[in-house]
């Protein structure tokens, strides 16, 4: 998609947007109602949440609520501690008393003609079907189960059978490299794979099966063997079965019982694992767990979108992202709502294609990403135009910062006014949303994510850690636990209490740089660590450059952040060659073309600058600040440059960057 896109100001972006007497017409939650609720959430943290976690079914009912600790090496984060419960029951079986018949998954595939309406009763039964597939291949609870999956049903269907038995599910990106799934499987030492035989986007097919053999190759290499692969059939391409180790899921769905008694887990029993990047070139394994993940994902679901029986709920974001989790799959799933799963892309056929979806489906409540919208900005108003858009009731941003611009062309021209903006704010990490307005509740002001969620207590600090009060900006942490917290880094609790905790003792620390106004209403800046958001996907420079130097004829490189109309982000890379290494836009090629090799098409660089030197300090060190500021072309404010080793290599970046593409 072209990187340019004409921003035409629809209407000037009007600093506030008052709450409309329309929004709150059968709205679940007043202004007096959060008001209270927040203070009694921060407050009486254990009352509020003893009463909250009641809206899931319990095997063994919870006496303990919180307990938690941020405290320098003792961090500890436990919910509902000695409750049990399973996940899958609360998603699918306790509604089938009332719902058994009614639409639990819309699917619509790549193919416009292409759809399906699961029912509850018929989810439940594949799930149960999996999951005694799952147990006759060997999975035990507590073993980890990686899914590697086109958005299809299947996908949500595998995520929901590991929860009914136990077992810990890790979703790998159908989009990541046979590299990436390779060392995430090893990572999480995984048992058995969940694939499909391919994928298929905009018409491309994707060749997950062949990707998955050679990242079980990558993985038995690396000193894991994954025992077994269950697959999926999507396109019905021929592929290699390996005798013994990979099986159909058609065939064997029929040698299995269509019940499966749900397994009691405990509220602190792991639900998932999900890789995210760092500031490291190590992806880490967020771990969530099971009560107050599903209380989080539940909660957050019903009162930020507003959402009612009945309504049809579309979340655009892939399963392989938490976004796809929480809001794709458990939020709406628990509370017994139609969740719309998409398999395809925003413009194929065309870039009207969301929008005759809209209206296919007569979707009520619309959730999608600020790359999205901005890249169906720039395609034209003709496109939405030819759609009538009148079933949509709520819009919702998520995953970077929403440029005002976009913001009030979402508002404008997508929901021609008669909607709410929900922009939430949250993370990996956070299980579920934490700062967002509520649509019949909170005044709105385009590109700030508003006020705090339930329980939700946001600070910012200076680098030194003083805390800042006031309309101010500085570094965001959190002071308090919420339940749907991130428990761990899968297998190193050291790295998640130096990761989140160290930095400023004693609170979560996001990574994220954010504003206060003087209304108190919260304004995310973006990341300031080493982490760059493309596309709303997070991705670790330090990735990336390891990706680079990983390429024979790379001996050094540094990558970047800047600014990019659509992606939010576009990844810069400045690279050292070996001694003797001739720059050539061939060069250029293959490097970008080893980049998506080794991490996925998300992580292709968007412009590489051959420069014979990196700016360091003395004592070796890369000064981001220098190469960051060069890739926005702000050369005036290059900041002190006295503490360089070589001051002579800022002017030939300079000088050189003509050469970058
Ligand atoms: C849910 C998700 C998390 C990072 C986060 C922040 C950015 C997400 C945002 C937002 C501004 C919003 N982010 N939502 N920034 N406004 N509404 O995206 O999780 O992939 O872990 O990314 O995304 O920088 O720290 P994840």
């Amino acid at each position: 998609m072209s990187s340019v896109v004409a921003v035409k100001p629809v209407v000037p972006v009007k600093p506030l947007v008052p709450v409309k007497d329309e929004w709150k017409v059968g709205a679940l939650l007043t202004k007096a109602d959060y008001e209270a609720w927040y203070e009694r959430s921060v407050e009486d943290p254990d009352g509020f949440w003893r009463e909250h976690g009641q809206r899931l079914d319990w095997i063994k009912p919870y006496t303990k609520v919180k307990n938690t600790s941020f405290a320098p090496g003792a961090v500890s984060i436990q919910w509902f501690e000695d409750g049990t419960l399973n996940l899958s029951a609360n998603c699918l079986d306790r509604h089938l008393a009332d719902k058994g018949d009614q639409t639990a998954i819309i699917w619509e595939g790549d193919d416009p003609q292409d759809s399906r309406r699961i029912s509850y009763r018929e989810l439940h039964e594949d799930v149960c079907r999996m999951a005694n597939v799952l147990k006759d291949l060997g999975v035990a609870r507590g073993d980890r189960v990686s899914i590697y999956m086109p958005m299809i049903p299947e996908a949500a269907v595998a995520m929901l059978a590991c929860a009914r038995i136990g077992a810990i599910h890790s979703v790998v990106f159908g989009g990541f490299s046979p590299d990436a799934l390779g060392g995430r499987m090893e990572g999480s030492a995984t048992k058995l794979l969940i694939t499909a035989d391919e994928g298929l986007r905009a018409g491309r097919k994707v060749p997950l099966k062949a990707n998955a053999d050679k990242a079980m190759e990558i993985a038995a290499k690396a000193g894991h063997a994954v025992e077994a692969m269950l697959v999926i059939r999507r396109t019905g391409a021929e592929v290699a079965m390996r005798e013994g180790r990979d099986h159909w899921w058609h065939s064997l769905r029929e040698t299995v019982s269509p019940d499966c008694p749900p397994e009691e887990m405990s509220a602190e029993d792991p639900l998932f694992i999900l890789y995210t990047s760092g500031s490291t070139g190590k992806p880490k394994g967020v771990l969530h767990t099971t009560g107050g993940y599903l209380v989080w994902a539940s909660l957050t679901h019903q009162y930020v979108f507003d959402y009612r029986p009945g309504e049809v709920f579309w979340c655009t974001a892939d399963v392989g992202w938490v976004t796809g989790h929480s809001y794709s799959v458990y939020g709406p799933l628990a509370n017994g709502g139609t969740t719309l799963m998409f398999e395809g892309v925003p413009n194929y056929p065309d870039a009207g294609r969301m929008w005759q979806v809209v209206d296919k489906h007569q979707v009520n409540i619309f959730y999608t990403a600020p790359t999205a919208i901005r890249a169906l900005m720039g395609a034209g108003d003709a496109f939405v135009a030819k759609s009538s858009r009148r079933s949509i009731r709520l819009l919702g941003s998520v995953g970077e910062p929403i440029n005002p611009e976009a913001w009030n062309w979402y508002y404008h021209v997508v929901g021609e006014e008669r909607c709410a903006i929900v922009d939430t704010w949250w993370q990996t990490e956070t299980g579920g949303i934490l700062i967002s307005p509520l649509p019949a509740v909170t005044d709105l002001k385009p590109g700030s994510a508003t006020t705090p969620f339930f329980g939700v207590q946001p600070q910012l600090v200076d680098n030194e850690g003083t805390v800042l009060e006031g309309a101010t900006e500085g570094n965001l942490c959190i002071t308090d636990s919420w339940p749907g917290q991130m428990r761990t880094v899968y297998g190193d609790h050291e790295r998640f209490e130096q990761t989140y905790f160290s930095t400023y003792p004693g609170k979560y620390f996001t990574g994220d740089g954010a504003r206060r106004d003087a209304d108190g209403y919260w304004w995310i800046t973006g990341r300031v660590d080493d982490v760059i958001n493309v596309s709303g996907h997070r991705m670790g420079t330090a990735e990336v450059e390891s990706a680079l130097v990983s390429h024979p004829k790379v001996s050094e490189a540094a990558v970047v952040g800047y600014p990019h109309d659509v992606k939010g982000q576009g990844i810069y890379c400045y690279v050292t060659l070996m001694e003797g290494q001739e720059p050539s836009d061939e060069l250029k090629k293959e490097l970008v073309a080893h980049v998506r090799n080794e991490i996925g098409p998300i992580a292709s660089p968007d412009k590489i600058q051959f420069s014979p030197g990196l700016p360091k300090t003395r004592s070796g060190k890369i000064m981001r600040r220098i190469l960051r500021k060069i890739a926005e072309d702000d050369f005036g404010a290059l900041g002190d440059t006295s503490t360089l080793a070589d001051p002579g290599v800022v002017e030939d970046l300079v000088d050189n960057r003509q050469n970058r593409k």
